[in-house]
């Protein structure tokens, strides 16, 4: 409040901290609850209780969003100005020396304008350059007191605040969602003890073994440096000698290559903080974790066809995804799992839990569930919020803490250190989107775009003449976990690192038949564009060591003999202790079967039955799932049965790919002969998504040349006339739950 009372008179700043009701987030991009219900007389007051309170954020208030009022710029009704605030009278005109002389130096309108302008991008990531970001909380469903004093999990129903932002690894700023990769998923917490950054992935295990080989792989993995090729892919030579040459990477190719790396949605894959953690109690005792997102709307992926072709019509198939999500009010959710174990338990297993080329199958160490997360917010500026969001894996609070994985180890320095030159200085802990809730009091000072104005002569510690302020915490600060260390400095991996193959071979028994050919399938495609015959076959050498079969049909996609297997390092080959463990498998987690957010195209022409679509329409609308009538161009077609169609979206601007389903009546014949319509619909047929059709469409599948099997869920055929019940509605919106019907899958696909 003193605060409050001391701002400026600046009308740009009237709500900062909330003090202006008017610039409050509209309805549904942040919930507000009355100030009086909270006992507070301000917001400003509700912001500060959500920032410290040993309880968190409050029900229903969303901290993140009142720390970044204070930044936020709305211009509604007011005028133009320069950045000192000068009014500018003439925004179109560069100030010249007679109507038809040349520009003046001293405009100094123009010169800040172009000079702003020109220095507007910042360097892009140099990995995982390319993302997209919502906001949201965590909500504690368990308290686990008894395993670990971080605040988030210290009661149930508390909620903390995160953002969290998901990427693609290689590919550049503007390419597409759709490339076959790793996808990032990076959370962070604004807890009331500092903010806390689980920076992991959807796959729960990593190429390599210690950071001191991640600048090779990425280097391996970007295009190649002597003609910048390709954009957004591994499907090249550098990258596969690399990950030949390197055995350890054996597992994490398999997830690479499985449909995990081509997801549906960011909403519909799940995240992995990876690294074995520790978790710290109040009593100073740790127990070793790994950290599990899984999604409420279940794990699906695209078909590799359609990931290739949505990256031609909607590069930002992803992007668009999460936002329109969280903009209609279906908001993404996860539950966080964790596997919880001891140092005497991860003795026992035949792998090391230091090495992150390794999972702990759930069978060893089931996964419990502790709390959900909610993205509900979209940002409110792209630039300001997800691109200068930073990560770090150093960023920890009281009760999480490190393991020795000589991979995190690295990491721990890296993020901060790219973050230096990608923000331009020490300081961007500042921004808005980076800065933690709680208050920061330390004797840092200086450097460039510094915001902070420290009061007062001290900067140092230990003082007198500042009253010892600010103190330190002792106890009550992060205190890392006494680790004894007592070993000889070498360069060198522990034993069981040498197993590369075992969980390689574990994940591939894992799977079920659609997905082990799906692999087969993207191993082929990835090598076949690989242009060296020597590091093809070194793959499929590598392949020999984690199962034959997968080599041999490999081999065969490629059309070259089998290759000798690659010599291992360890002999004899360790056996995982499960054979197949059913949570690796993508099928595993098929969500509610729900079709919210599911995009469904009611394909029409003239002589469309407009009660039976509308009523299909109506249905899907009432199911959360968002229809739309798709033709051949905007404007109306007339319908058989009463009013016109408006036509909402054209074959030409969102084709095939870009709908999880359709539905078609009679008139759609009408659109036998255009190319098109009949690509459409053989598109989701090979695409393995489901068709509806209201009787008699039989014209336009015979062009398409598709025989669905009379076992085929995802066709649902009409005769003609027949009534459109409800019955059959919903066994259309239940084959759309089930997102794909792969039994009608053949390679190559006969449509
Ligand atoms: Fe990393 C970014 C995840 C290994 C170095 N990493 C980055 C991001 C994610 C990950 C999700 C994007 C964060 C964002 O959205 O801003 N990285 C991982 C995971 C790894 C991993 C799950 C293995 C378990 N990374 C890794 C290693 C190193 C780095 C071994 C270096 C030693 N990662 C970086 C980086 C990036 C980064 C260069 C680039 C941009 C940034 O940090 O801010 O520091």
């Amino acid at each position: 409040q003193a605060i409050a009372a001391a701002m400026p008179a600046n009308a740009l700043k009237q709500h900062d901290h909330g003090l202006d009701a008017g610039h409050a987030p509209v309805e549904g991009e942040s919930v507000k609850p009355p100030v009086a219900a909270l006992g507070a007389s301000t917001l400003s007051e509700v912001a500060d209780s959500a920032k410290v309170g040993a309880g968190g954020a409050a029900p229903g208030l969303n901290a993140t969003t009142d720390s970044l009022d204070s930044a936020r710029v709305d211009s509604t009704g007011q005028a133009m100005t320069t950045n000192q605030g000068v009014l500018v009278a003439d925004n179109q005109n560069s100030l010249k020396a007679g109507l038809r002389g040349p520009t003046l130096l001293e405009d100094f309108v123009l010169r800040e304008k172009i000079s702003h302008f020109d220095h507007e991008r910042i360097p892009e990531r140099v990995v995982h350059a390319r993302g997209s970001a919502a906001h949201g909380y965590f909500e504690c469903d368990v308290a686990l007191g008894d395993i670990t004093k971080a605040t988030p999990f210290a009661q149930a129903g508390k909620r903390t605040p995160v953002f969290v932002r998901f990427s693609t690894v290689a590919g550049e700023r503007g390419s597409t969602d759709t490339a076959r990769d790793v996808r990032g998923f990076a959370v962070k917490f604004y807890t009331d003890e500092g903010n806390w950054d689980l920076v992991g992935n959807n796959i729960p295990v990593f190429f390599i073994q210690d950071a001191m080989k991640f600048p090779d792989l990425i280097h391996a993995a970007k295009p190649e440096p002597h003609h910048g090729m390709p954009q957004a892919g591994t499907a090249h030579d550098t990258f596969w000698d690399f990950v030949s040459l390197s055995p350890e990477t054996a597992h994490m190719l398999m997830w690479a290559m499985s449909d995990r790396a081509i997801p549906r949605s960011y909403r519909m894959m799940q995240g992995f903080g990876v690294h074995t953690f520790r978790l710290v109690d109040a009593k100073g005792e740790s127990r070793f974790c790994k950290f599990h997102w899984t999604p409420s709307a279940g794990t699906h992926s695209l078909v590799w066809d359609e990931a290739v072709k949505i990256s031609g019509c909607d590069p930002d198939f992803h992007r668009r995804d999460l936002w329109e999500a969280i903009e209609s009010g279906n908001y993404p959710e996860w539950t966080l799992g964790l596997q919880v174990f001891t140092e005497a338990q991860a003795a026992a297993f035949n792998f090391d839990v230091l090495d992150p080329t390794k999972l702990v199958p759930e069978e060893l160490v089931p996964v419990r569930p502790v709390g959900r997360m909610v993205l509900d917010r979209n940002p409110d500026n792209f630039f300001a919020e997800t691109e200068q969001v930073a990560f770090c894996t150093a960023h920890v609070v009281p009760g999480i803490d490190f393991t020795n994985d000589p991979l995190l180890q690295g990491r721990i320095h890296s993020y901060v250190d790219t973050q230096i030159t990608r923000l331009g200085g020490m300081n961007f802990h500042e921004l808005p989107i980076n800065a933690p809730l709680v208050e920061v009091h330390n004797n840092q000072r200086d450097g460039i775009h510094r915001r902070a104005i420290p009061r007062g002569r001290v900067a140092y510690e230990p003082n007198s003449l500042g009253g010892g302020c600010p103190f330190q915490a002792g106890a009550r600060g992060f205190v890392p976990f006494p680790e004894p260390v007592a070993e000889d400095k070498v360069r060198g991996k522990p034993e069981k690192f040498a197993d590369h193959f075992s969980q390689a071979t574990l994940f591939f028994d894992s799977q079920s038949d659609v997905e082990k050919n799906h692999i087969v399938a993207a191993f082929r495609f990835e090598l076949t564009r690989v242009q060296t015959p020597a590091i093809r076959q070194r793959v499929v050498s590598l392949l020999r060591n984690v199962d034959e079969t997968l080599a041999a049909r490999v081999a065969d996609g490629l059309g070259m003999q089998l290759p000798p297997a690659q010599a291992r390092a360890l002999e004899p080959p360790v056996k995982s202790e499960v054979d197949a463990s059913a949570p690796l498998s993508l099928f595993n987690f098929p969500g509610l079967g729900d079709v919210t957010g599911r995009r469904i195209a009611m394909l029409v022409a003239d002589g469309a039955r407009a009660d039976a679509m509308q009523q299909v329409y109506d249905r899907l609308i009432d199911a959360g799932a968002a229809p739309r009538y798709l033709g051949t161009k905007l404007g109306r077609v007339a319908s058989s049965t009463g009013a016109p169609i408006e036509i909402e979206a054209t074959l030409e601007t969102m084709p095939s790919p870009l709908w999880d389903a359709v539905v078609v009546d009679a008139s759609a014949d009408a659109l036998v002969k255009v190319g098109p319509a009949v690509e459409f619909i053989k598109e989701q047929f090979r695409h393995c998504k489901t068709i509806f059709v209201l009787g008699g469409s039989i014209a336009l599948l015979a062009a398409a040349a598709i025989e669905p099997t009379p076992d085929d869920a995802g066709f649902i055929d009409l005769a003609a006339g027949e009534a459109v019940t409800g019955a059959a509605i919903d066994r259309f919106i239940k084959a759309v739950g089930r997102h794909k019907h792969y039994e009608r899958e053949r390679d190559p696909s006969p449509v």
